[in-house]
């Protein structure tokens, strides 16, 4: 949805009356309006292939000629609309359809649900065909846009994908853009000696070249795919393999490799998807002497793919996984002239991680320090925020910062692995290590939201006034982010509170990958006994519905709303504001185990107080203020909304 102000003048009267009429003049009009910036992008990065950029223009006006009439229409919609995405509205949940329920139908069953919680975007798990034994949760992708029978048909994709229209769900979907599957149709022709395919990937017949790759390569899965190529013996020569070794990096340098890919991407907006999460992005551009991550090329490169969506599908939104170093994050948003036309959305990992970071350390200087540090985003641009996903949590924090705090950095960073990952006795956290790598030091935590904030160990030595803690500790959490500027993202289970699920310890291809520990099977009985007020799972269910509720009646709370950090004085609270227009919301958070303190008269100078009095939007209550201070409790969330106008 960049450069919005053009494509809205492009539709002039389309966007009025967009009546059954001929789109193909407004196609024409986008691609001249975004053929400078195409022209320019492709030829930075294939100078002299003119012969490829005929083939460009040609592919483009074939892929809009394909676009459903329904999702042109819808393109308009969402161009009127502006940067749709941004909505308070939007409240979505990640699930794998298999261990939701079942299949793509048994997903469809559930729709109930989701509209029961308030969810109304939904990031499935990779659907499309992938090997049988082990492949990466669908990530090691055999087919970019055939359904895998394992979860339906065809049909039954196409039916969900209406019915979501209907329901105005919102629909993301994987592009795994970086690798295919080493059974994809071009690995497997490369394999057999195709002229051509193994161009498709970057091959070696010796280790001259990888072992100049490796000198400044990271190690993604050290445990379990060392190193960054793999030997094929039927090829006799080395393919990179930068994740799994059965995970073959795509040469992007290869022009035929974006044409293709430009190709797939398209096929999947065209199948009715909202949203192409972008994975992996930050590895698609390969240099000896880098650690091949966040290169130029590789912005240019997604740009390039932004461009060319904007003529074809302008209602599409790109979501950037970059889990990489806060910095290096922002700029998938696009920089300098590109600047909101690279990815629309991005995951906001270090949002993530310091929230995290936080609970550990009862402290929120660290969060502070890292969110006032990243820079404001372009306007029509969103981020997704999240407090667990189907990965680990990456400690992708900014090391100056914690020196700043005067920590070290190695050490805090295993002190937090220590916290989550079971190695200190006190920690009520129940996580697991996934990939250490002993050379580093580096290692990064998995575990769901209740078993990581202590809900497990509680319940396990029938605490019951710890677990209630949790309980407190989740809505904290989901609190935050559902009060905050960008697309909330809810893992599949955390609103019922769900546990670690072990259950891939006795599966050969999963046992090595500590990520299935939170990709648990979700828990239809406690969703059954929602009704049972005395059940921990409703109570958990009944808060966070109830936040969403509250978040979806107010525009502050939304993606178009502005953020004010507020240096609360007080290193337990986190404290912030969100405006638009005349409303605004306090949000104060308590990461610590004790009552804290604020200072009274500051909220009261801003409007939230009336009379000495305050009431927290959350639970109605109204409460006085005690000797000047706003009193917050154990792992207590307030969100306070102001009185009259905006503050001055
Ligand atoms: C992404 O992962 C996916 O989210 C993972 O589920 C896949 O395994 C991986 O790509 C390969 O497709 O790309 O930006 O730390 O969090 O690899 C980093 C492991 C990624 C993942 C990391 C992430």
């Amino acid at each position: 949805m960049n450069q919005l102000a053009i494509h809205q003048l492009l539709a002039g009267t389309y966007l009025e009356s967009p009546a059954k009429k001929d789109l193909k003049p407004l196609f024409d009009k986008r691609l001249a309006a975004n053929l400078g910036l195409i022209q320019e992008l492709f030829f930075a990065l294939y100078p002299g292939r003119e012969d490829s950029f005929g083939d460009l223009l040609s592919i483009l006006g074939a892929l809009f000629r394909k676009r459903p009439e329904e999702l042109r229409f819808q393109d308009l919609e969402r161009l009127r609309e502006g940067a749709w995405y941004q909505s308070e509205k939007w409240v979505g949940m990640q699930l794998y359809a298999d261990r939701f329920n079942g299949d793509i139908p048994g997903l469809e069953e559930k729709i109930p649900y989701f509209e029961k919680l308030g969810i109304n975007f939904l990031h499935i798990m990779p659907l499309t065909r992938r090997p049988a034994g082990e492949n990466d949760g669908g990530y090691a992708v055999s087919s970019y846009t055939e359904i895998d029978p394992v979860f339906g048909t065809e049909a039954d994709f196409k039916r969900l994908t209406s019915r979501f229209r209907e329901k105005g769900i919102c629909l993301m979907l994987d592009f795994v853009v970086n690798h295919t599957s080493d059974e994809f149709p071009w690995a497997q022709k490369a394999r057999a000696g195709e002229p051509g395919y193994a161009d498709y990937y970057y091959t070696y017949p010796d280790r001259t070249i990888p072992d100049l790759f490796e000198e400044s390569l990271p190690e993604v899965f050290p445990e379990t795919s060392p190193g960054n190529f793999t030997w094929i013996p039927e090829m006799d020569r080395w393919v990179m393999t930068v994740f799994n070794d059965y995970q073959w990096d795509l040469n992007y340098s290869n022009p035929k490799v974006f044409l293709a890919m430009l190709e797939n991407m398209v096929a999947l907006a065209n199948k009715g998807v909202d949203v192409l999460r972008f994975d992996a992005l930050a590895f698609l551009w390969k240099k000896i002497g880098t650690d091949s991550q966040n290169l130029p090329e590789a912005h240019m490169l997604i740009s390039l793919f932004r461009l060319c969506l904007q003529v074809i599908a302008p209602g599409v939104a790109i979501l950037a996984e970059a889990i990489v170093a806060p910095h290096e994050i922002v700029r998938y948003f696009g920089e300098g002239r590109f600047k909101g036309n690279e990815c629309e959305i991005a995951y906001n990992a270090t949002f993530m991680a310091c929230l995290w970071n936080s609970v550990a350390t009862k402290k929120t200087n660290l969060l502070n320090k890292s969110l006032r540090s990243i820079p404001p985003i372009p306007p029509g641009c969103s981020w997704v925020n999240y407090i667990r996903c189907h990965d680990d949590i990456g400690l992708g924090f900014d090391d100056r910062h914690i020196e700043e705090l005067g920590w070290d950095p190695g050490a805090h960073r295993r002190f937090l692995i220590d916290y989550y990952c079971q190695r200190l006795d006190w920690s009520p956290a129940r996580g697991a290590v996934f990939m250490f790598n002993p050379l580093t030091g580096d290692g990064r935590i998995t575990g769901s939201t209740a078993s990581l904030l202590g809900l497990e160990a509680a319940l396990e030595s029938g605490d019951a006034e710890a677990a209630e803690g949790v309980l407190d500790k989740i809505v904290m959490m989901y609190g935050i982010i559902l009060a905050s500027a960008g697309i909330p993202l809810i893992y599949a289970g955390d609103e019922i509170g769900m546990l670690n699920d072990y259950s891939y310890l006795r599966d050969k291809n999963k046992e090595n990958d500590s990520r299935w520990i939170n990709r648990p099977f979700h828990d239809w009985e406690s969703v059954a006994a929602l009704d049972d007020k005395g059940k921990l799972t409703s109570r958990i269910f009944d808060h966070i519905s109830h936040l969403i509720r509250l978040r979806r009646a107010n525009p502050a709370l939304g993606g178009r709303g502005a953020t004010v950090l507020h240096q609360s004085g007080n290193e337990h609270l986190f404290v912030f504001e969100r405006r638009a227009g005349i409303r605004s919301i306090l949000v104060i958070a308590n990461f610590d185990e004790n009552p804290q303190v604020l200072n009274a008269s500051w909220a009261s100078g801003a409007g939230y107080l009336e009379g000495g009095k305050y009431r927290n939007l959350i639970d109605g209550k109204e409460s006085a203020v005690q000797s000047g201070l706003l009193e917050i409790p154990p792992y207590g969330l307030f969100w306070l909304e102001h009185k009259g106008g905006a503050p001055a």
